[in-house]
């Protein structure tokens, strides 16, 4: 049977992303997310970016060999850009329509801090790339992983051990202290998506916030409308 019938329809999945600057956490909270949800019995897919999708890999290695930035910022932006697109179209957009959450470390929140607060890109140019890449897809929640930026460059530096910093890794203190304002002000002014949580406690502490704020927000969101649809 190719047809579709109401017992068909999924209900669309939930759409998370974990932003902050380098070495805060996103990684691991993003994994302990996931292994909450699949207790659960919530399907999710953990993705990334820049990447997540093969085409979107090859511009990942592009951009944080400094390839990119070799290019000039807004050409390096168009990289993001490209990258988020096929990212957008073959793997998220085909998920949240199946009914599965994607919990997503980084996403258009990344290019608005980097390459606009910090890099100076065009604002206009900015808008207009995110309403090609993501059209009306918003996440439903944004986790804000925050983070004294000493705290994240010591973490960055030991993860990545004998190898050496990325593109943006490399950047100087000043760069990364304006990418920590740059989150504050976005949480501040969209609290009903962003969650801004103090990522300097534990791996389980910092975990126990992000699952209060999923349940929350999502979960018993979700379970009332069920409860009591429209
Ligand atoms: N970028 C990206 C843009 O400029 N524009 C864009 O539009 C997009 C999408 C991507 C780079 O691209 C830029 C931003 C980035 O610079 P990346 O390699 O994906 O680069 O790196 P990041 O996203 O910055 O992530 P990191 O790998 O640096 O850090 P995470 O994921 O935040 O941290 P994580 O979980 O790997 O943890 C780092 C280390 O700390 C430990 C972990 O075990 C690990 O060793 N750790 C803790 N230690 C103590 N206490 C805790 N609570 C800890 N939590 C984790």
């Amino acid at each position: 049977m190719t047809g579709s019938d109401a017992t068909d329809v999924h209900p669309r999945g939930c759409f998370i992303t974990f932003e902050g600057g380098e070495g805060a956490g996103k990684s691991t909270q993003i994994n302990l997310l996931a292994e909450r949800l699949d207790a659960e019995h919530i399907r999710a897919l953990v993705t990334r970016e820049p990447g997540g999708s093969p085409g979107a890999e090859i511009i990942r290695h592009i951009i944080l060999s400094g390839m990119g930035k070799l290019l000039g910022p807004e050409a390096e932006t168009l990289l993001f850009a490209a990258a988020r697109d096929d990212h957008v179209h073959s793997v998220i957009a085909p998920a949240l329509a199946q009914g599965i959450w994607v919990l997503c470390d980084r996403f258009a929140d990344s290019t608005r801090v980097y390459q606009g607060k910090v890099g100076q890109v065009d604002a206009r140019l900015l808008s207009s790339l995110e309403r090609v890449t993501i059209g009306c897809l918003r996440p439903d929640l944004t986790v804000i992983l925050d983070l004294p930026v000493e705290d994240g460059m010591k973490r960055a530096a030991a993860r990545r051990g004998a190898d050496a910093p990325d593109r943006f890794e490399a950047e100087d203190i000043s760069f990364h202290q304006k990418l920590r304002e740059g989150y504050r002000e976005i949480a501040a002014s969209e609290p009903e998506r962003c969650i801004l949580i103090d990522a300097s406690g534990t791996q389980e502490q910092v975990a126990e916030k992000v699952w209060a704020a999923v349940q929350g927000r999502l979960i018993e969101t979700a379970h009332a409308a069920q409860v009591n649809p429209a």
